[in-house]
């Protein structure tokens, strides 16, 4: 019978196991087996001939406010549909086994605290909370759920009730800054964590890609969950080649957090 977690080197369990600050850094790859498309996958339908990077910008919403906030109502009414999967469940579960767990991801769902994570630093901002592109007053979805837009389907954005201008995603678009709080916190706890998880996110965007880069600086272990390659791996002390939905609970059971058959 192989080793049961044959496929999680010793060291890292250890390091897991003697860790007193954890940091998980996520990126789309762990809502993947929640069904929600990764950031780059190749976009469908009417946004077939654009690419996400393309629509995530204040440009693209100025010239073309239906067609980017319809790809967010699209995405928004993905995430409503999705549950949590095994890895944010561990995710969430990995709390009660490190003094401290800070939880810093690049995703605009809510997944992670559907889960039961608490904290959770979001550097690119939220589907949930969209707010006026002119006057910033938050605005609240009528019913919570979008009506199903079909695929591609253009939507006007609603008008602010405060000034009229078009309301926008609450999201960090390219050439915008992140929310100063959120990335400050994920700043100090990079710097300060003895152990960075960077779990599915293809470590390309900037400034995020940076927190495992500050935690190898500040002599930390950083170990990747990732299926594929990404330029993170000449740099991390472990990469473990897979899904994050398999490998989060063997890792939590490889350091006897936990019995191997939890979901
Ligand atoms: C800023 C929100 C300045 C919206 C997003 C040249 C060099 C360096 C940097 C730059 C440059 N030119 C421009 C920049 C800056 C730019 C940038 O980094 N560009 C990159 C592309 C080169 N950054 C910015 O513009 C940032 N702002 O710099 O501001 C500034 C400073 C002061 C004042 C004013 C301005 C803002 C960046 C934020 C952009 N917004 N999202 C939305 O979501 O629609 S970023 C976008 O990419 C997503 O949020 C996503 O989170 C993020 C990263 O992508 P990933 O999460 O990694 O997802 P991806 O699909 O790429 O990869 C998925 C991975 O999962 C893959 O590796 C796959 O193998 C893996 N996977 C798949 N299945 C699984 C799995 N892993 C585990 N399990 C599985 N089952
Ligand atoms: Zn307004």
């Amino acid at each position: 019978m192989k080793h049961p977690y044959q496929d999680i080197p010793a060291t890292l369990a250890r390091a897991l196991q003697a860790a007193r600050r954890v940091v998980v850094f996520t990126g789309a790859g762990v809502s993947a087996e929640s069904g929600i498309a990764t950031f780059r996958d190749a976009l469908t339908g009417l946004w077939s001939r654009f690419d996400a990077q393309a629509l995530a910008t204040p440009e693209a919403f100025r010239s073309h406010p239906d067609i980017v906030w319809g790809w967010y109502e699209w995405r928004r009414a993905q995430v409503l549909r999705a549950q949590p999967n095994a890895a944010h469940r561990a995710i969430a579960r990995l709390a009660r086994h490190v003094p401290e767990l800070a939880v810093v991801t690049q995703n605009v769902d809510d997944l992670h605290e559907r889960a039961g994570s608490v904290g959770v630093a979001h550097l690119h901002g939220s589907l949930h909370a969209p707010r006026c592109s002119a006057c910033d007053a938050p605005h609240a979805f009528a019913d919570g759920t979008p009506r199903e837009p079909e695929e591609g389907r253009r939507i006007d954005p609603p008008a602010c009730m405060r000034c009229g201008a078009p309301v926008r995603p609450g999201v960090v678009w390219f050439g915008e800054s992140l929310p100063a709080d959120a990335w400050e916190a994920a700043i100090r706890a990079a710097e300060q964590c003895d152990l960075l998880l960077s779990i599915g996110t293809s470590a390309r965007v900037y400034p995020a890609a940076e927190l495992p880069q500050r935690a190898l600086a500040a002599g930390a272990t950083v170990a990747q969950i990732n299926p594929a390659a990404t330029p993170l791996d000449a740099r991390a002390h472990h990469n473990l080649r897979g899904a994050a939905a398999e490998i989060m609970p063997r890792l939590l059971a490889s350091a006897g957090f936990e019995p191997p058959e939890n979901p």
